[in-house]
């Protein structure tokens, strides 16, 4: 198989894993100057400290050098968290769609984008942080420069569903759902990447609201979309699609009742990390917005029995599936419904197309899957 054959899916775990072993050594060499602080004596992150017995012998280091590396993984981890659910949205929303991906090399380009840059803006978490503004400026522009590649993925989920037959299915409820999470935290994190508008809002419930919608809820509702797509494949029976569909409304409906008021508390000034904010009386007229998020987060959890009723239900007692329940096109789809040593029997098969051919003018059915080989006047992609 060639790269260009390859499903998103794969290309998203495939630059997902590449982020992971660039940023995850920082993070552990951060722990380990930080355990010689503590244990060893040496002043990385530590100066001048004064305790009740004198100064400390550390002098030179700087607490903010903790924060630099912190987020030189930080950042880039946020996106090893959202890459794999955009690349099985990708998959789901062509596949129920009935339509090939629109813009596939785009979609690659975009993600390859968005790793780069992820690991030169991680200094949009420290604008206050006594950082030069003229540094500020350029994480100011590194981050924006995100937005370009953000949009094109989401420009072409949007026109890969349109005008196309549609299948309702709780997985592509869930891709929509993740597109639109995608979308409305994306945009919000416009204003918190500009060093001067980031300001007001630093360390406010409106970064709270931002990045839990853009990153745990695109990131939860793609994961789900590809627990309801892929059951079939991994426990050989299908979900309950009412009860699905039900875990996705009231999903949705809470995750947003959670987060959208929170970009308000933060507009009024409410900061984050506090237990409770009744010793500032400026601060209780929030009240009511406060418990109406918990009455939100508390059915939200709730709708998550529905899934793991139906998910460990259907294990057992779901309905058989059949080997390509959604006709999809991509190779994991042509293994025996029984799990085989090795996934095939006999021949590993050839694969001749990409897993896009949706809807091809001249086929009999509406998809090709990848073994197929092309015909004498045929085009790939
Ligand atoms: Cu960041």
């Amino acid at each position: 198989m060639t790269m260009t054959r390859l499903p998103l899916t794969i290309w998203a775990f495939f630059i997902t894993a590449i982020l992971g072993v660039l940023s995850f050594p920082v993070l552990l060499s951060a722990a380990v100057l930080l355990l010689m602080d503590r244990g060893f004596g040496t002043s990385f992150y530590m100066s001048d400290i004064v305790t009740s017995s004198g100064a400390l012998d550390a002098t030179g280091g700087s607490p903010i050098l903790y924060e630099h590396l912190f987020w030189f993984l930080g950042h880039p981890e946020v996106y090893i968290i959202l890459l794999p659910a955009l690349g099985m949205t990708s998959e789901i929303i062509s596949t129920c769609s009935r339509k090939p991906i629109f813009g596939y090399r785009a979609m690659i380009g975009s993600m390859l984008a968005i790793g780069f840059l992820s690991f030169i803006v991680w200094g949009h978490h420290m604008f206050l942080t006594g950082m030069n503004p003229f540094l500020g400026g350029v994480f100011t522009f590194t981050t924006l420069l995100i937005a370009i590649p953000s949009a094109v993925k989401a420009f072409n989920f949007i026109t890969t569903i349109w005008r196309g037959n549609v299948m309702m299915t709780p997985a592509m409820l869930f891709c929509i759902g993740a597109v639109s999470a995608f979308i409305s935290g994306g945009v919000t994190g416009i204003i918190l990447a500009d060093s001067a508008l980031d300001i007001s809002q630093h360390d406010t419930y409106f970064v709270v609201g931002h990045f839990h919608i853009v990153m745990g809820m695109t990131a939860i509702l793609g994961m789900f979309a590809g627990i309801y797509h892929y059951f079939p494949k991994l426990y050989g029976r299908m979900m309950n699609m009412r009860m699905g569909m039900a875990h996705f409304w009231v999903t949705i409906v809470c995750g947003y009742g959670v987060f959208l008021p929170m970009h308000f508390l933060g507009e009024g000034g409410l900061p984050r990390r506090y237990y409770e904010n009744t010793n500032f009386p400026m601060f209780d007229h929030f009240l009511d917005l406060n418990i109406l998020i918990s009455i939100f987060a508390s059915v939200g959890v709730l709708a998550q029995v529905i899934f793991f009723f139906n998910f460990f239900y259907s294990i057992f007692r779901g309905p058989k599936a059949s080997q390509n329940p959604w006709n999809a096109n991509s190779l994991e789809w042509t293994t025996p419904v029984e799990h085989v040593h090795g996934n095939w029997i006999g021949e590993i098969p050839t694969v001749y197309r990409w897993p896009y051919d949706y809807s091809k003018p001249g086929k009999e059915k509406d998809f090709v899957p990848q073994n197929i080989p092309l015909d004498d006047n045929e085009e790939e992609h």
